[in-house]
């Protein structure tokens, strides 16, 4: 006869124990995917709405010309991927667009820039730029590259509510897929947006060749930062033409699911974004990875470089699903 459960066998960590030990993630990780998706459920009700989901827009505000060598990205001037670099978009531009993600229902707006570094000169131009979109009553979030303090303390008086700086994978395979910096350098960025007062959203991509203990080793990362990011964006990976990562095998969807379940059960209280690459997953998919605790997405039809689903293709995903924007 078949025995009915209604609680896990292997009992999960304490979601609020003070570090994340590398086995007891694993151990969840490697559950049977209906107790793995029963838990993540479980604590995604305790904390969420399960119906809701935050939109976001994103916004290339410098695109290329970037002198990083980041293996899967379109931008990186090490790669030729064909895609033609621009200047610092003019403030008025910025907000005219900020306008129309706010119409389309969007409540926070994220402005990203393929730099390094912001340099000294820019800096003006983007603290206009965030009291311009916070002015629109959108909350603002900026990806520009490292930060020193004083950069990351003026963007917080400026009013910036995220900054996303992404560990993108674990620190063993960091140095495979970017040599130009390290690790510990996104780590110190992240420590001074931290010190400065702004929220954190720190998260990382799948499928670009990593092993499944490097994803596990991300979220253990991430989850014992002294403050766990309260936005943690999980990308799968755009294959790109010309950059290193173009003929990364796939990542299978049930791992790419798993990975939403852990980050959910490791992070609670954080929006888990399901990220670049939803045009190249199912609507069957992108459920169970709602299923699993994802709770927001990208809108609008183009990310940074690369396509998005269309709109009233997310609408259409939505109703199917009874989910609603937040
Ligand atoms: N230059 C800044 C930086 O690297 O922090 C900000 C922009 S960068 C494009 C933002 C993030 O987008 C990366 O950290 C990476 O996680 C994600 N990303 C870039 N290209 C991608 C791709 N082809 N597929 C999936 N995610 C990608
Ligand atoms: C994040 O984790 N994903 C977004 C945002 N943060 C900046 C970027 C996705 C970029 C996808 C590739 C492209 O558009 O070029
Ligand atoms: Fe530059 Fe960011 Fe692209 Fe890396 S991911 S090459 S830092 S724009």
């Amino acid at each position: 006869m078949l025995e009915v459960r209604d609680e896990l066998a292997v009992t999960a960590p304490l979601a609020d124990a003070a570090e994340w030990t590398s086995e007891a993630a694993w151990s969840l990780y490697r559950l049977p995917f209906n107790d793995l998706l029963f838990e993540a459920q479980t604590i995604h009700r305790r904390h969420f709405d399960p119906n809701r989901v935050q939109l976001s827009k994103l916004l290339n505000i410098k695109t290329g010309g970037c002198p990083e060598d980041c293996g899967y990205c379109s931008q990186s001037s090490h790669h030729s991927t064909g895609l033609a670099a621009s200047k610092l978009m003019e403030v008025e531009k910025v907000v005219a667009e900020a306008r129309k993600a706010k119409a389309g229902g969007a409540t926070r707006y994220c402005m990203g820039a393929a730099w390094r570094n912001p340099k000294p000169r820019d800096m003006d131009a983007i603290v206009e730029m965030v009291g311009a979109v916070k002015a629109l009553g959108l909350e603002t979030c900026m990806t520009l590259g490292m930060l020193d303090r004083d950069q990351s303390d003026r963007l917080s008086a400026a009013g910036l509510d995220y900054y996303n700086h992404n560990i993108d994978t674990s620190a063993r395979y960091y140095p495979q897929v970017i040599s130009t910096r390290n690790f510990a350098d996104r780590l110190d960025t992240l420590e001074n947006v931290r010190q400065s007062g702004m929220k954190v959203c720190c998260g990382g991509i799948l499928g670009m060749g990593e092993e499944e203990a490097d994803r596990v080793e991300m979220l253990v990362t991430l989850a014992n930062l002294a403050e766990p990011p309260e936005s943690v964006p999980i990308n799968m990976l755009i294959p790109i033409a010309g950059t290193p990562l173009a003929k990364a095998e796939p990542i299978a969807p049930i791992e790419f699911v798993r990975i939403v379940a852990l980050a959910r059960i490791m992070m609670p209280k954080s929006y888990v974004r399901l990220s670049a690459g939803r045009s190249a997953m199912t609507d069957e998919m992108q459920a169970l990875c709602f299923f699993a605790g994802a709770n927001s997405i990208f809108v609008g039809d183009t990310l940074l470089t690369a396509g998005n689903p269309e709109d009233e293709a997310d609408r259409k995903l939505f109703r199917r699903l009874g989910l609603q924007a937040l």
